[in-house]
């Protein structure tokens, strides 16, 4: 992955994803994202969900003063003309019910089409969207696109009973531990699926989080964007100011960086 050559001038990129943070959970690296968020610039800063692990907190609050810094890095740089939006996740969907809200500078949005400085446009959204759709279906590159849809409309009404009725969530990370087959056939689903939807929706690209792997591969003639996550990869999505897109990661850049710090300070 690429680091420390992709910066702006400053440490400046034009936007930055983040999502899969997980704050309140204790296997967030918290500083590392402090790190990132305090050495870098950013027009658009886009928080892709599950960025408050809001399940993880109503087992058991979990609450350091790194946590606390991040959430008050993020709200200071909303304050100071980045431009924040808040896509929610499954791990804190409650946010999904103040779609289109304004939240401390920060626009809360469920998906969001996100144009880069070269004109395409790339649809923003968590990931889990597509869970029933990626767990249910053994093989999603061998069936139809008729299959698909209606898959995906039972999704959502699935989606919103068990929101409605307050069911826990159905585990990702669990279900991913379970077995490396599964997990290798659940992410190639997922790619698929994604990609599937944005074709649908007429869009140049996907950028997404939600299963922990940073990734950008072009699927079918759309750009698929993951932008990992903060508990074991801290990686990043940036956008560079000619609209390029790149994954930045950041354990790696840490100790390289120090120079561009204090250029950036
Ligand atoms: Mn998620």
């Amino acid at each position: 992955m690429k680091t420390i050559h992709t910066l702006g001038p400053g440490g400046h990129y034009r936007s930055v994803w983040i999502s899969d943070v997980h704050l309140g959970f204790p296997g967030c690296r918290a500083e590392f994202l402090l790190d990132f968020l305090r050495s870098t610039r950013c027009d658009y800063l886009y928080l892709v969900g599950d960025i408050i692990d809001l399940w993880h907190m109503k087992k058991r609050l979990f609450w350091p003063q790194s946590h606390n810094n991040v959430l008050r890095t993020l709200l200071g740089k909303a304050k100071h003309g980045t431009r924040v939006v808040f896509v929610p996740g499954n791990h804190d969907e409650m946010f999904r019910d103040y779609d289109g809200m304004v939240l401390g500078n920060v626009l809360v949005k469920n998906e969001v089409i996100h144009v880069t400085a070269d004109g395409r446009r790339f649809l923003v959204l968590h990931g889990d969207q597509f869970d029933a759709v990626v767990k249910y279906s053994p093989s999603l590159a061998l069936i139809g696109t008729k299959v698909y849809d209606g898959l995906l409309r039972v999704n959502h009404v699935v989606n919103y009973v068990r929101r409605r009725l307050g069911f826990t969530y159905w585990s990702l990370a669990g279900f991913m531990k379970h077995k490396v087959k599964t997990a290798v056939q659940y992410m190639s689903n997922f790619q698929a699926a994604l990609s599937y939807e944005a074709a649908r929706r007429k869009v140049d690209g996907l950028i997404c989080g939600h299963i922990h792997r940073a990734e950008i591969t072009s699927i079918n003639g759309v750009l698929y964007c993951n932008s990992g996550d903060w508990v074991e990869s801290c990686t990043a999505l940036v956008e560079l100011h000619d609209g390029s897109l790149e994954l930045v990661h950041w354990s790696d850049a840490q100790h390289s960086l120090k120079p561009v710090q204090a250029v950036a300070a």
